[in-house]
Order: structure tokens, then C-alpha cells, then sequence
């Protein structure tokens, strides 16, 4: 069957006010650029006629400014799941304007085909190639492409060559079955192959195909600085610790790590450890350290959710595909995050808080406990099945003004129950084996910022001292309250909480 070749502006005009769309990509990272693009012009010139004019969307993971970015600023977006990261999306959510549905990102392709959130009315697909018997070449992500590419009556391929054809062969497309008749996902080693190199589709399906030249919208990250590299070291420094102690075994284990300029400090100085043997990556996001290891033979192999580098680093990679081939791999992302596997393969996962809890509790989401910053992405996939779970934080935010160390989370995402390790600049606390009473006293100790020690052990004074959890709920939330009403919580005045 011949395909048809469209502008974006006629793909656009293929969707309905009400639709819901499935987006390949995972990050910015091969997500659908082109037709997104022209579906907010199409909804600000229906809005303009007084018509309504909104979608559902369904990714991956987050998307670029060519989808969250200009569909929440032409107000096109009535539903979204999951994890975002940008700057109007945001804003637009935490206004009342979006219903954005955070769920954990290994969990959105199975609520989809369980259907959970709906129909997929239309899949737009970034592909580095496409043929006319519907196999569809992804780019730099799997995020939930075979899914939605299923599940929707019509599917639009972005053909985009600013990715090269030459990564054809990293992906690995893979989708489970269904309960009750679903099967071990059967990943044993991190470079397990268990799929086809292609999505594989009706290709009466595909509607139209637009052809692009549109590179990724990488996210900059700013630059390691003293804190998040000494971040780093003390999580190299704690986990070679652990080696010798057996608990890790000498081969090491296979690392997964969030997004961020933390997460490339940790993987940096995990690189560059002498006491860290060459090791695997189990991760959903890839980022440019990891590629840098690959070269220097640091890290053995990369199984990932996307290639979320920077464009200079994805073309690297695209030119060297005859060193890369053998070392990447690109999953779904509900089997790169899938629980299952990573207890299987013993990953160790290292994320990111916002804030922590003296007691293990970690909230990654919501700035003091309403405000929606990101999403929790894959970390709660992570970490309940990791073989250690770890979370880092510089101890403080917004020049020392708030503490990330506090009494109690203003929102939780991962439990107490399922936190190994919390990680500062000052140092790590080991959660493991202990008690809350005394998980309290090594959050504290370890990893709290000098200002915020005594602030913090004057509230566990305040505490009967003896429950299971001790606490003094009136002033639990304290610390928050004074940030928001003062603008910095050193300013806490305990008296004004005390009955
Ligand atoms: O504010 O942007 O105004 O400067 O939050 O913080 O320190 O720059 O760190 O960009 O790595 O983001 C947890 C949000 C950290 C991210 C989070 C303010 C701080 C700054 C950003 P500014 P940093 P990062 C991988 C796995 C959740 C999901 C996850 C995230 C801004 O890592 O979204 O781990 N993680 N997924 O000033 C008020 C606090 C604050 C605070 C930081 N306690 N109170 N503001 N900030 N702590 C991703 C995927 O799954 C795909």
C-alpha cells in the first residue's frame, strides 16, 4: 500500500476537538514534534472562531516545546498522562486549566490497553523510516509507540531526518500480553533482546506521512557544580563501600539513574570510580555521561527507555553505530521500568527528591505539597523492586531557604517502607536495618544542612519521643508553613506551633 505523504498542517486537520493522542518518544527524545506543532496553531484558529477545541495526550514520558509547550499555551490540552517537564505545561496545570494524570510510567501502556484512560483516536509516530507494509522505524525512544499504535483507529509517521537511519537495529520492540494470560517478561541480562527492531502495524492504519528534519528539543541542564559532584562521590564512595562488604557483589550490578545534572555527576564519578569495575546500565533515560563511559569502556552496556542527550552526543552516537550497536539497546518504556525485571536484575536506582522526610519518606512531585513541579516519572518503578534504592537532594533549595530535609514530606510518592538511602553534599544516611527513631537521628546527622541540624532535632524534641513514629502533628508541617508565610524556614518559631 503506497503511503501518503501530508504536510503537518493536513495531519492536523485529521484530529477532532475531543480526540485522544498517542505520542511515540520519552522525553524530548523521539517524541512527535511536527504535527503537535500544528495542532495548536489549528486549535488557536478554532478558538478563535469561538469553537472549542481540546485533545487528551498520551506519551511516554515528558514531551518537548513543540507539544506540551505550545498545546498548553493555545489551551489545546484537556487530559494529560504522565510525566512532564515543561515550563507552561506546568504553569497551566497548576492554574486548574489541565487534568494532568501522574502515573507511573511503566504503568501507562498496560492502562491503556486495559482501558483505563480511554480511546487512542489517532498515534502520531516519529520514525526514522517507514515502509509500506507498516513497519515503523522509531527514533532516540520506545516509550508506549507499539501500544498506541495499536490501539488507535489512525496513525500519522513523522519521518524525521534529523535521526539517522543508520540506528535502525538499537530498538527492541516488545509488548506483554495481557492478565490473566500474561508471561515472565523475559529479560535475564540487561542486553537481552526479546522483541523486533520495528513496530509492526496494520498499514491500512496509517493515514498520512509527514516528513520532518526537526532535531530533538533537548533540555540543558545546568551544569555539575561542587554540590551535585560531591553528591556524586558520596554515592560512589558509599556504594564501593558496600562492595566490600559483600553486599554488592564484586561484579557489581547493573545502575539505573534519573534525569539531571545529578544524575550525570553520579554516573560520572560511578566512571571514574577505581574501585568500580565496568557495569551495566538498566535505566529508562540515557544521558550523555553514560555515552562517554560506553567510549571509555566504563560502562559495558546501556538498556534504556531513550536516548535523552544532547543533540551533538545522539549524532555522535548515529555516526558511530558500528562501535554502539552491540552496547544500546532501546525499550518500551514498560519494560525498561518494568518491576518485574529490575527486582530480577538486582538494579540499583538512584533518583531524585525534592524533599525527604526524617523518617524515609520521599516526596518527588509537589513543591510544598500542592504545587505540581515534574511528575514522579519512573523513579517509583525503580525503586520499590531496586536491590538498593537511592535518593539524592542537595540539602537545601532557593539559597538555603528551604531545607529538602524535613520533619514530614508535604506530599508523599515513595513510602519509608521503600527508601534504602538519601543522599546530600553532607553525606549518606543508610536506612537499612534500622528503626524510624533511629532512621531520624542518621537523616538528621548525615544529611541535613549544618543550619538545619538544630531546627530539626528541636522538633523531634517537641515529639512523645517513643511512638513508632514520633511526631508533633501540629508542627509537622511547620517548616513549610514558615516558608510560605516568611519566605525562608530558618525563620521557624516553634513556640507559635506548640499548644
Ligand atoms: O528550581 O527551577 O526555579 O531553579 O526545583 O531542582 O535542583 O535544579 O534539580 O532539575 O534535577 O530537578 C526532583 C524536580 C529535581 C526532578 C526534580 C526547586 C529548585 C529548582 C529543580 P528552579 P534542581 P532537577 C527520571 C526519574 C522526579 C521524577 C524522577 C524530578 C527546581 O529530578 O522531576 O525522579 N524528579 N524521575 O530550586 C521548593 C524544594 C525544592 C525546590 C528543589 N524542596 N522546595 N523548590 N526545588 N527542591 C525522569 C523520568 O522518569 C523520565
Amino acid at each position: 500500500m503506497a503511503l501518503n505523504f501530508m504536510t503537518a498542517e493536513e495531519a492536523a486537520e485529521l484530529i477532532n476537538h475531543g480526540d485522544n493522542i498517542g505520542l511515540s518518544g520519552f522525553t524530548p527524545a523521539g517524541t512527535a514534534k511536527a504535527v503537535t506543532f500544528a495542532l495548536a496553531k489549528r486549535a488557536e484558529a478554532e478558538h478563535a472562531k469561538g469553537h472549542p477545541f481540546q485533545v487528551g495526550i498520551f506519551t511516554g514520558a515528558s514531551t518537548g516545546n513543540s507539544c506540551d509547550g505550545v498545546l498548553s499555551v493555545a489551551k489545546a490540552i484537556r487530559y494529560r498522562a504522565p510525566y512532564t517537564t515543561n515550563k507552561d505545561f506546568r504553569k497551566a496545570v497548576n492554574n486548574g486549566e489541565i487534568s494532568y494524570n501522574d502515573i507511573h510510567l511503566s504503568q501507562m501502556a498496560q492502562e491503556l490497553r486495559y482501558g483505563f484512560l480511554g480511546k487512542v483516536n489517532m498515534a502520531i509516530i516519529e520514525a526514522c523510516e517507514v515502509t509500506e507494509d507498516g513497519k515503523i522505524y522509531l527514533t532516540a525512544a520506545g516509550g508506549i509507540s507499539p501500544t498506541v499504535c495499536r490501539l488507535a483507529d489512525k496513525i500519522v509517521v513523522e519521518l524525521n531526518s534529523a535521526h539517522s537511519k543508520e540506528s535502525i537495529g538499537m530498538h527492541d520492540v516488545y509488548e506483554p500480553l495481557d492478565p490473566p494470560y500474561r508471561r515472565e517478561i523475559p529479560v535475564f541480562k540487561p542486553n537481552d533482546r526479546i522483541g523486533k527492531p520495528y513496530v509492526e502495524v496494520d498499514p491500512k492504519k496509517i493515514v498520512g506521512v509527514v516528513k520532518t528534519d526537526w532535531p530533538d528539543e533537548a533540555r540543558s541542564f545546568t551544569s555539575p557544580d561542587p554540590v551535585t559532584d560531591q553528591i556524586g562521590q558520596n554515592i560512589a564512595n558509599f556504594l564501593v563501600s558496600d562492595m566490600k562488604k559483600g553486599i554488592i557483589p564484586k561484579s557489581f550490578l547493573p545502575v539505573q539513574s534519573g534525569v539531571g545534572n545529578i544524575a550525570n555527576a553520579v554516573l560520572g564519578a560511578l566512571g571514574s570510580s577505581q574501585d568500580i569495575p565496568a557495569f551495566n546500565v538498566y535505566t529508562e533515560v540515557l544521558q550523555d555521561a553514560v555515552i562517554d563511559l560506553i567510549r571509555k569502556e566504563r560502562v559495558k552496556f546501556g538498556s534504556c527507555c531513550s536516548l535523552t542527550v544532547t543533540n551533538d552526543c545522539l549524532n555522535s552516537v548515529y555516526d558511530d553505530m558500528k562501535f554502539f550497536k552491540d552496547k544500546l539497546i532501546i525499550r518500551q518504556s514498560e519494560v525498561s521500568n518494568n518491576p518485574e525485571v529490575i527486582r530480577r536484575l538486582g538494579v540499583i536506582s538512584i533518583n531524585t527528591a525534592i524533599e525527604a522526610d526524617i523518617y524515609g519518606n520521599i516526596n518527588s512531585t509537589h513543591i510544598m505539597g500542592t504545587k505540581m513541579m515534574n511528575g514522579i516519572g519512573g523513579s517509583g518503578d525503580f525503586t520499590r523492586p531496586a536491590y538498593i534504592s537511592i535518593f539524592t537532594t542537595p540539602s537545601t533549595a532557593k539559597d538555603g531557604k528551604i531545607s529538602t530535609i524535613v520533619p514530614l514530606v508535604a506530599h508523599t510518592d515513595h513510602t519509608e517502607h521503600d527508601v534504602n538511602i538519601i543522599v546530600t553534599e553532607y553525606g549518606v544516611a543508610d536506612l537499612r536495618g534500622k528503626g524510624p527513631k533511629e532512621r531520624a537521628i542518621e537523616v538528621i546527622e548525615k544529611c541535613a544542612h549544618p543550619d538545619y541540624r538544630p531546627i530539626l532535632r528541636e522538633y523531634l524534641s517537641y515529639t512523645d519521643g517513643k511512638s513508632q513514629t514520633p511526631h508533633f502533628m501540629k508542627g509537622a508541617l511547620a517548616l513549610h508553613d514558615t516558608f510560605i508565610k516568611t519566605g525562608d524556614m530558618r525563620n521557624i518559631d516553634w513556640s507559635k506551633y506548640l499548644d
